[in-house]
């Protein structure tokens, strides 16, 4: 397995050389450091830049010319160790919140889950130092999350986290939105909802000896709101996929009707053989267009596959199996002035079925670097 340690920087000249020092110590000889930097005025990049002569082609820094948050030094972070080939990428502070020894355990747990969470909240966990107002506030925050996210993750907040290059590309680094504290909470809620195997190991975190914080406090009542932004994101890109859904079945339907006028009506062939042909060739186009259009932040790059084409014909058919089945049993069951009030009920059941089918096993947990 191939390690980057991802630190963001911004004026931990006191505490970088250090850190980098003790994280060598712990990782595997394979394992590489990137410093994420944004122009620190007290000289953290010089520092790390001298301290890179130490430990050859091990030792990186991404300068960037201004300061841009650490969300976005993660996710530039991650981007940068998905490109070079890594295959774990783990995030943590500069200022020793984040201790280095738990490294090998976080390591040990990657063996078996696709992302390893940092805890302060679960047992053996802990916040060091803290009054009891901060205490509070970690623990208000998680189960406030835990509340309305409904995912069994205890520390939410939390960004010591090893994320395995699996689970990234899952989430998909171009869906986040959020930053500050949110950035860590939309990060484990997306890995959780695209059924990443997530862990959490206790760790214990002080506060930081020397520097200054640079979260400003405003950022955690933000993170209340973004919860919901969160949820409701996640909502609306369903709805979203749903209509997309819906137009390119139509679009298969058009497809279905012209063939079938030009096989049966025009060339006169058979009906059946001719109504299956146009089964096969609309469904293939739908699922084309799903996969790119469609679910085309579940798919991203990874390419059309006749394993997940079957499964979309399986899942059409199911489709259409639903629909006759309500059409027939509303016929049977009620009075209605036209049958056609039955097809149509029966149309949208099956089309509900079909898109289930679709987003939570044709489409689902397939590589999603593009997104959007
Ligand atoms: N590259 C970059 N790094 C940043 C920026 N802001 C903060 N960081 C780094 O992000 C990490 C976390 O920042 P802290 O200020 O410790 O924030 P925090 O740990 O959430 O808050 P505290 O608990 O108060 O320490 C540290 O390594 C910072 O140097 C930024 O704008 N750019
Ligand atoms: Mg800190």
């Amino acid at each position: 397995m191939k390690l980057l340690v991802i630190i963001p920087t911004y004026n931990e000249a006191d505490n970088i050389q250090n850190l980098i020092q003790a994280v060598f110590t712990v990782i595997p000889p394979n394992g590489e450091i990137l410093v994420v930097d944004d122009n620190s005025p007290d000289g953290t990049a010089e520092i790390v830049e001298k301290t890179a002569a130490e430990y050859s082609c091990r030792l990186h820094i991404l300068k960037r010319p201004e300061k841009q948050g650490g969300a976005s030094a993660f996710l530039q972070g991650f981007a940068w160790g998905i490109e070079r080939g890594c295959d774990a990428m783990l995030a943590m502070d500069a200022d020793f919140s984040h201790d280095p020894r738990y490294i090998p355990m976080l390591l040990e747990k990657a063996n078996d889950h696709d992302v390893v969470l940092g805890s302060r909240l679960v047992k053996g966990g802990g916040i060091e130092n803290r009054t009891f107002a901060r205490n509070l506030i970690s623990h208000g925050a998680s189960l406030y999350c835990k509340f309305l996210l409904a995912a069994p993750i205890k520390d939410w907040t939390g960004g010591y986290n090893l994320w395995s290059k699996k689970a990234l590309s899952k989430i998909g680094l171009k869906s986040i939105v959020t930053r500050g504290y949110s950035f860590q909470i939309e990060m484990k809620y997306k890995a959780f909802k695209a059924g990443c195997k997530i862990t959490e190991v206790p760790i214990i975190f002080p506060d930081r000896k020397y520097g200054v914080s640079k979260m400003p406090a405003s950022y955690l009542v933000k993170a209340l709101f973004d919860v919901w932004r969160i949820k409701c994101m996640r909502m609306n890109n369903g709805i979203k996929q749903f209509i997309k859904f819906g137009i390119t079945g139509g679009l298969g339907t058009v497809t279905n009707l012209v063939l079938f006028f030009l096989c049966a009506d025009k060339a006169g062939l058979p009906e059946i053989p001719v109504s299956i042909g146009c089964f096969f060739i609309a469904g293939t186009q739908n699922y084309i267009i799903n996969h790119n259009w469609s679910f085309a932040n579940n798919t991203g790059t990874a390419k059309v596959s006749v394993k997940r084409w079957a499964l979309f014909l399986v899942s059409s058919l199911a489709g259409l199996s639903v629909n006759i089945t309500v059409m027939k049993c509303m016929i049977m069951n009620f009075y209605l002035p036209y049958k056609f009030i039955a097809q149509a009920c029966g149309i949208a059941a099956g089309m509900v079925i079909n898109f289930l089918f679709s987003k939570f096993v044709v489409f689902r947990g397939i590589s999603c670097l593009k997104e959007k």
